[in-house]
């Protein structure tokens, strides 16, 4: 089988490059178990000035979690029945350690960068996007949340940005990503290779950095700031889309195309969790995503959006009238003996 990771040291910086291509380097078990222990050595490591972790095959960085596989895990289905509680708890301990990492950390977001993609770049400290980056958390749309520190990362986007984001699994650009905060610097895609030299050879990474930035141009999205600072502020879901049906009806048709529940889960998640240390976001978003595990929208978003691709999942329940503030709820309940917790 061949690598789902390759590393290589290359003088002053260590490289993993995700190699999934023909699974957009959809993110695995596996790789988090590789990962986590490899970062926690080179952080120990003086000659290492730079980690650098990248996407093979130039279309994506990383298109998120490997969903698919959890949700056709359990008994009876040929796959181990934990996965659905071990992959979250091991994604998130590799993320909060790329929040920590003393060494500088640098996400090479080139192409598609979503979901998961997005948590093991935006946690870290440089994420350089490119002129092919297409950033969206798109998880609404399969039954799920926006998870892996979006909790904090989407809150800190501009006014009403990130819950804009989260809500819509709106894709957007290397311009209005570095304008959001989502990525630290914008270099051409054809000058990666020439910066990732640059870093082996031992020049400082903010200097190597700030040399090859270049301007991404005006963000779109600050255009819209003002119309989703107004439309985004309604105290529910039900009236943010009113709201958009006055305002930009095409929005609120994406809306009503999501879960109901997965919508306000992810509501009251980012009115909630915007001040919380990493820890305590991740330990949130692991909340959600064991309740979300025992209910139906992710396995029929899953099956809609990756399996049987008919582009039409039936949310149970289907209306947002009918998931209760009661309902919501129990997605924030605590999981007893099963928290997330973090080594170390
Ligand atoms: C929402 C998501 C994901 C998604 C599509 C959504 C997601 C994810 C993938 C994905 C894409 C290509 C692959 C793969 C997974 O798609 O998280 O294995 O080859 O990983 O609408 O959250």
């Amino acid at each position: 089988m061949t690598e789902e990771l390759l590393v290589e040291r290359r003088g002053a910086v260590a490289i993993v490059t995700l190699n999934r291509p023909k699974a957009l380097n959809a993110l695995t078990l596996s790789m988090f178990h590789r990962l986590d222990p490899l970062l926690a050595e080179w952080e120990e490591e003086p000659g290492i000035a730079a980690i650098v972790v990248r996407g093979a095959g130039g279309k994506a960085f990383c298109a998120g979690g490997d969903v698919r596989a959890i949700a056709e895990s359990g008994p009876g289905l040929g796959g181990p029945d934990d996965l659905k509680r071990v992959f979250f708890r091991d994604e998130y301990r590799v993320i909060r350690r790329i929040h920590r990492l003393k060494t500088p950390y640098v996400a090479l977001q080139n192409g598609i960068t979503m979901g998961g993609g997005a948590g093991i770049s935006i946690n870290g400290r440089y994420r350089v996007c490119t002129d092919s980056t297409v950033f969206a958390m798109p998880e609404t749309g399969i039954g799920l949340f926006p998870d892996v520190g979006a909790t904090r990362f989407l809150s800190r986007c501009p006014g009403r940005v990130g819950l804009f984001l989260a809500l819509t699994g709106h894709r957007i650009k290397a311009a209005d990503m570095v304008w959001c905060g989502l990525a630290t610097h914008y270099v051409p895609q054809d000058r990666l290779d020439a910066l990732v030299e640059t870093l082996a050879g031992g020049e400082s990474v903010e200097a190597t950095l700030a040399r090859y930035a270049r301007d991404p141009g005006p963000a779109p999205l600050a255009a819209e700031e003002a119309l989703i600072d107004r439309c985004f502020a309604g105290e529910t879901v039900e009236a943010i889309v009113a709201a958009l049906d006055r305002e930009r009806p095409e929005w609120a048709a994406i809306l009503r195309r999501m879960s109901p529940t997965s919508l306000k889960i992810t509501h009251r998640q980012l009115l909630i969790g915007g001040n919380l240390a990493i820890e305590e976001a991740l330990a949130l978003e692991y909340r959600m995503t064991q309740h979300c595990m025992e209910s139906h929208d992710f396995f029929e978003g899953v099956r809609a959006v990756l399996v049987d691709k008919d582009q039409n999942p039936r949310w149970r329940p289907a209306r947002l009238e009918e998931v209760t503030k009661y309902e919501v709820d129990r997605y924030f309940a605590p999981l007893g003996p099963n928290e997330l917790t973090f080594p170390g």
